[in-house]
């Protein structure tokens, strides 16, 4: 038997959610870091396109040489092939919330997404149309928040009073737009949520290798709010 292996983009949402589950679950894993910003990429080497032909992180391949791609499949897969610790509940409706809360965290990663073009855009020379694009994300983010903070303020863990699934997706999420600048004053329960996860030694094993939990070189939801602020 080989060792099992995770392709990662680090500090992606997608491939930090993968390893939290594995972490979660207690299975060691070699994490694979694949490069993308700088050319060539290695997600578009030979070796890895022939793993996955998209390009794309993570990828799991397990010990026995089973291959799986789409980190919501590896989520699945993890869960089936390693039933215990479980993290999604056997009893219908808790099993419902968790799932649902889990793919939803997907959703408020989508409401966020466009606010990474502030990565390359000067906020200063952006158009009209542009301006209004970023202030609709900044909008959206912040209805996806009040949502959530109404979850967190109501269990222990984002779906229920145990860890499930649903934590695996939603933290990396939450902890990726923390250090995009997201700033969680007046949600004290979301707060207090990312604050008990992040103690947590899986959690900790997951974090993107090289940063901390403070803000990163670039603050876009400052950036955000000039550029939505000078519309
Ligand atoms: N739907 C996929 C999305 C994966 C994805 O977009 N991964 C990005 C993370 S940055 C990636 O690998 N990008 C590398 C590239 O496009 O070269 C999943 O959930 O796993």
């Amino acid at each position: 038997m080989s060792e099992r292996v995770v392709y990662v983009v680090n500090g992606s949402i997608s491939s930090w959610r993968a390893l939290l589950c594995l972490y979660e679950k207690g299975l060691d894993c070699r994490a694979q870091r694949l490069r993308v910003m700088r050319e060539p990429r290695e997600t578009r080497s030979p070796e890895f396109l022939a793993i996955n032909p998209r390009g794309k992180a993570p990828v799991l391949v397990e010990p026995d040489g089973v291959v799986v791609n789409e980190s919501f499949a590896i989520l699945d897969f993890i869960e089936r092939r390693y039933p215990a610790p479980s993290l999604v509940s056997k009893e219908p409706r808790a099993m419902a919330r968790e799932l649902s809360l889990s793919h939803e965290a997907e959703t408020f990663a989508c409401a966020y997404e466009g606010l990474e073009a502030l990565f390359e855009r000067d906020a200063g020379a952006m158009s009209e149309d542009e301006r209004r694009s970023i202030a609709g994300c900044l909008a959206a983010v912040e209805w996806e928040l009040d949502l959530w903070e109404k979850r967190a303020s109501e269990s222990t863990f984002i779906a229920g009073d145990a860890l499930s699934m649903a934590d695996v997706s939603f933290y990396p999420t939450l902890a990726y737009m923390l250090r995009r600048g997201l700033s969680l004053e007046g949600r004290p329960a979301l707060d207090a949520y990312q604050r008990r996860m992040r103690e947590r030694a899986a959690c900790a094993k997951a974090f993107p290798e090289g940063w901390t939990h403070a803000v990163g070189k670039r603050d876009l939801f400052a950036l955000a709010r000039s550029c939505a602020n000078n519309g």
